[in-house]
């Protein structure tokens, strides 16, 4: 079997999937002189056709940068100074650039990866998509291969090393023997119904809703292009929520000085994400490599899936380079851990963040005082308000 059209038959690293971890992590490995190649299970009209995150930390947008990825993010993306919180008829503002000296950049995961395969192709590096089958081989030996079919025939790569950048549902993650990965996870019972309107925004920076009724999100793409989220039932279909019942139910649980500015409009995309936090340990089998989803998964609300995904590749690619380049395997041996710690911060911060804005059904109502109690507190400390704007602008690599 030999690689088909564009690919080799022997490279130093195989990435498998080609969403924003896979597509940064061949281009930072381009650039430190090591070939890789992409293969994607999916059409690329399928992976850009997906509406995922919106918030870059400030640490993710200089690996994008670094990345040759910042133009596009720096003329389309929008950089917020501050976030507001609103809850009890209430509106705090937390001043990230007042209590951390930086922001967040606003801009699309979906425009991201537009930006990654574009350097991609500009780089060389081979991408094959509709990769069916994808396969990791002998990574625990020192010469592991990767199989794979399309259209119909079957293909190996050899290779030094395997990253397994195929997310939630990808493969890699199941290489790796159940006497060696350690998981950890929290189902939320309740999802997300997130739409896209081709409205105005209705603030110029984001709103999390604290209400009776449940969390929502008012965050943006741009001036013309909102991003909406309600808290909803896991037993719910968008069929079930026609337009007119998600802006009156979003109106419902904004502050009355902010629903009465909604703009609405008919949804260009519409979707509900189920919650959840899920950690594999270790994020190392051999000379395979877990990074970003296929690693983690973190709940929506603390804008880190993503930017997790980024910090892993950011710590990932200068290992791999040494190892290859310079046959310095220190990074990989200590990739899992570093990666891991910056990940479980993000995680307790997601998890507290979903605790705390989201309406927790049953009990005696206890939960809801203690988050009521929370969300005063965090109004009238500085202190509390550092700490919420250091994670949310993202912690250091
Ligand atoms: P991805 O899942 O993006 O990419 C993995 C790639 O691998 C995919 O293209 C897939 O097709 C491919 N693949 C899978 N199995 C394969 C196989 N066997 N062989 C070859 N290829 C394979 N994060 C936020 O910060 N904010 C949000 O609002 C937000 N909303 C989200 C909504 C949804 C519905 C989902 C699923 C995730 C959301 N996330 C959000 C998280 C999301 O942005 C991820 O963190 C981000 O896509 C991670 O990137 P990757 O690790 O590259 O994984
Ligand atoms: C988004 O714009 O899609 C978005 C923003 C912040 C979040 C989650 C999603 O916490």
């Amino acid at each position: 079997m030999s690689g088909p059209a564009g690919a080799p038959a022997r490279v130093p690293v195989v990435i498998v999937g080609g969403g924003p971890a896979g597509l940064l992590l061949a281009r930072l490995l381009h650039l430190e002189g090591v070939d890789s190649v992409i293969l994607e299970r999916q059409t690329r009209e399928h992976v850009l056709s997906r509406i995922r995150a919106g918030v870059i930390e400030w640490g993710s947008a200089a690996t994008l940068r670094a990345a040759g990825a910042g133009r596009r993010m720096d003329r389309d993306g929008a950089v917020h100074d501050g976030v507001g919180l609103s809850f009890s008829g209430r509106h705090v503002r937390v001043d990230f650039k007042g209590l951390t000296g930086r922001g967040v950049v606003v801009y699309g995961q979906t425009q991201i990866t537009r930006d990654l395969y574009d350097l991609v192709d500009a780089s060389g590096i081979p991408v094959v998509d509709r990769a069916e089958d994808v396969m990791p081989h002998d990574v625990t030996g020192p010469s592991p291969y990767v199989t794979f079919r399309r259209d119909g025939a079957e293909h190996r790569i050899d290779c030094e090393h395997v990253a397994g950048c195929d997310g939630f549902h990808g493969v890699c993650r199941t290489v790796v023997p159940p006497s060696v990965l350690r998981t950890y996870e929290r189902a939320y019972p309740f999802g997300w119904l997130g739409i896209l309107s081709e409205t105005p925004p209705v603030d110029h920076e984001l709103i999390y809703a604290h209400s009776e009724r449940g969390f929502a999100l008012c965050s943006m793409r741009h001036s013309m292009l909102s991003r909406y989220y309600v808290q909803c039932s896991l037993e719910d279909g968008t069929e079930g929520w026609p337009d007119e019942r998600f802006w009156d139910e979003l109106r419902r649980r904004l502050p009355a000085e902010v629903a009465e500015r909604l703009v609405t409009g008919p949804s260009i995309e519409k979707s509900i994400t189920p919650l959840r936090s899920f950690v594999a340990e270790p994020l190392r089998y051999g000379r395979l490599y877990l990074a970003g989803d296929a690693g983690h998964i973190v709940p929506p609300t603390g804008a880190k899936g993503l930017n997790l995904a980024v910090s892993d590749v950011g710590y990932l690619a200068p290992a791999l380079a040494d190892a290859v380049r310079r046959g310095s395997t220190t990074g990989l041996d200590t990739y899992s851990e570093r990666a891991l710690r910056r990940v479980w911060k993000a995680v307790r911060f997601s998890w507290w963040l979903t605790m705390l804005m989201h309406r927790l059904a049953g009990g005696d109502g206890f939960d809801r005082r203690v988050q009521e109690a929370e969300l005063d507190y965090l109004a009238g400390s500085e202190a509390a308000q550092r700490s919420f704007a250091e994670n949310y602008t993202g912690l250091p690599l």
